[in-house]
């Protein structure tokens, strides 16, 4: 069967500033939690590298987008630097502007659309000294950073989002020791959730009061929530997590408010976050152009039994557990499930239950550990596992398309290796291999793949 990809179409590669940027201190950056974590807590980071150089971008954008666009890649998904634009919050930083006005320039030149976001987990050290998003003052902040971005950019971004994946900020960083602050309440959680809908919103608002020629969306991770059976159990557990993982986001982002579901189930367990009069207003005005979905792995769950019933209710735990799925196909070289079905899923979602909004895969990709072991004697990784395993998600995304879904677009997870959290360099994701003692970039077999697919528009 020979699959075909729409006329227009975004090819492109994703990654986020505190990801691939470097240029930690330079021109006037000030510092995110990120840097500040490692500066206290080295041992916590894969072979104790940080976020100092990442992928260099600061100073290799203009090679960048020349071999974005030597692999016919026509867009390109990264973030700006809360912390690099408006150091203290309040103050332009002249130098940032003039670095991403080149930057985001250049990749015009080579025909790449930059499509770009604005949170990717990186709070300002500032803020959250004052109490990140916890605090309600979180949310004015944000608006005013916004704002900043779109006058000074509004003219070379046609395509922006708030936030990328902000369930993960409000998981890893409240209900687990993966994100700063590293504490665990499932109360604090939610009123976090609740401050980055309300700062989305208020992002929104900004935006459309500057009547400008282009889109606004968020970016969610909407893996799929598959139950172990058809129990009534096992189904109640899938609701609940689809609820507090997907829905809490995309609720807000596409229909403006919260579901009934969700409100009942916080009520019951006396979990409501404090909200305050015009909170809802608000809320209802954050609703979208667009959707940025990212997709790695679906969550596999199953109800709680009788015995493991040992979780306070303030625990994720409390309301479903993580299911093995024994068929599962696996990511032997890093660990993931890998679930092609999953996307297509998700598209079908988007089409039945929210009104066909128009999407882009913002995120997909293969982490690999050690991936020297597959550099042949020329030099090149051959890379034939990623792939395989972009073939088998685009074959979803092409016959989604085809069944009338609103795809616009597929963006790997990355277009060069790049820095991970507490991962640092371990997985490598990128199209282009980077060599940590010199940051040179070289071709992987999968950039030449895609390059050809590109052209060709369809699956080789
Ligand atoms: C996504 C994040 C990215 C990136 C990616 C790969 O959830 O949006 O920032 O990190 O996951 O995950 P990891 O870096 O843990 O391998």
């Amino acid at each position: 069967m020979t699959h075909t990809f729409p006329e227009h179409f975004f090819w492109g590669a994703a990654t986020s500033a505190p990801q691939s940027e470097g240029g930690q201190y330079a021109g006037g950056r000030s510092a995110s939690t990120w840097d500040k974590w490692f500066e206290l807590e080295p041992e916590r980071f894969n072979a104790n590298i940080g976020p100092e150089v990442t992928s260099d971008v600061y100073n290799r954008y203009r090679e960048d987008a020349k071999l974005m666009s030597d692999i016919n890649l026509n867009s390109y998904r990264t973030s700006i630097s809360w912390n690099r634009l408006l150091p203290d919050g309040k103050t332009l930083n002249e130098e940032a502007v003039a670095f991403y006005r080149d930057y985001f320039q250049s990749l015009r030149d080579e025909g790449v659309e930059p499509i770009m976001n604005l949170f990717h987990f990186d709070m300002p050290w500032w803020l959250m000294e004052k109490g990140g998003w916890e605090s309600r003052e979180s949310i004015d902040h944000f608006a005013f950073y916004a704002k900043t971005a779109f006058e000074q950019f509004g003219d070379l971004i046609t395509y922006w989002t708030t936030f990328n994946e902000p369930i993960v900020h409000v998981t890893c960083g409240y209900l687990g020791e993966y994100h700063w602050p590293k504490v665990n309440s499932l109360k604090r959680a939610i009123q976090v959730a609740h401050h980055t809908n309300l700062a989305h919103a208020a992002a929104v608002v900004e935006y459309r009061k500057l009547g400008l020629d282009g889109q606004i969306g968020n970016i969610l991770n909407l893996s799929p929530v598959y139950p172990r059976s058809q129990s009534e159990g096992d189904l109640k557990a899938k609701k609940d997590a689809e609820e507090l993982h997907v829905k809490s986001f995309l609720e807000p982002t596409v229909k403006g408010k919260y579901s009934d579901y969700l409100i009942d189930l916080l009520r019951e367990h006396d979990l409501l976050p404090v909200v305050e009069e015009g909170d809802l207003e608000l809320i209802e005005k954050g609703k979208v152009d667009f959707l940025g979905v990212n997709y790695y792995q679906p969550i596999r769950v199953r109800e709680v039994e009788e015995h493991e019933k040992t979780y306070p209710v303030n625990s994720l735990g409390h309301f479903s557990r993580h299911y093995d799925w024994p068929e599962k196909r696996m990511n032997k070289y890093r660990g993931w499930e890998i679930y092609p079905e999953g996307i297509y899923d998700i598209a079908m979602m988007i089409k039945d239950e929210y009104g066909n909004l128009p999407f882009y895969i913002s995120e997909n990709g293969m982490g690999v550990a050690e991936e020297e072991r597959f550099m042949n004697e020329d030099g090149m990784i051959e890379d034939d596992y990623r792939i395989e395993f972009i073939h088998d998600h685009l074959e979803f995304v092409q016959k989604a398309i085809a069944e009338g879904a609103n795809c616009f677009g597929y963006h790997l997870w990355t277009f060069v290796d790049c820095w991970s959290w507490l991962n640092s360099y371990k997985n490598r994701y990128g199209f282009y291999r980077m060599d940590l003692e010199t940051g040179d970039r070289s071709i992987k077999k999968s950039g030449k793949w895609i390059k050809k697919v590109i052209e060709e528009k369809k699956l080789l």
